[in-house]
């Protein structure tokens, strides 16, 4: 099985900045314990700042990859354009959030995403991520 994790904005920062709200891990760390966790999966990383590349992105990996983990981050709240892309594309789509994005600002409650995805895993910090691939394994 080949999955692809897909982070959107800021993501980059984990671990460095706001450790009470993000945990204080890099992802690129937490990455290796994915791996070592999931070794029968082919288990893919990206991260963008940039909208229009995670939008390609999901156009690239989204007709043969077997599944996404979507993290779009601040996009989540903003982007019909990412929503679109999920919606356009055949390999479903897990969003994640680290956070419990809906005990927060009110326009964090708000997702583009969702309607589109095979479902949404939120609030169990980057557990969030264990708990979405394990949702392609069954
Ligand atoms: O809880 C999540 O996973 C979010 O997708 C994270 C986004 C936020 O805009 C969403 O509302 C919820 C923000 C990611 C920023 O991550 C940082 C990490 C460390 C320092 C600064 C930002």
């Amino acid at each position: 099985m080949k999955l692809i994790i897909i982070n959107g904005p800021n993501l980059n920062l984990l671990g460095k900045r706001e450790p009470e709200i993000y945990g204080s891990e890099t992802f690129t760390d937490y990455l290796e314990q994915l791996k070592e966790k999931f070794p029968d999966i082919i288990l893919e990383y990206y991260q963008s700042n940039i909208e229009g590349e995670l939008i390609d992105k999901l156009h690239e990996t989204g007709f043969d990859y077997d599944g996404i983990v979507l993290n779009a981050g601040a996009y989540t709240h903003t982007s019909i354009g990412i929503g679109d892309a999920i919606k356009g594309i055949t390999t479903p789509v897990v969003e994640v959030h680290i956070s419990n994005t809906f005990g927060r600002e009110s326009f964090r409650h708000q997702s583009y995403i969702s309607a589109h995805a095979k479902g949404v895993i939120l609030g169990f910090g980057l557990q969030s991520y264990v708990l979405a691939i394990r949702s392609f394994m069954e």
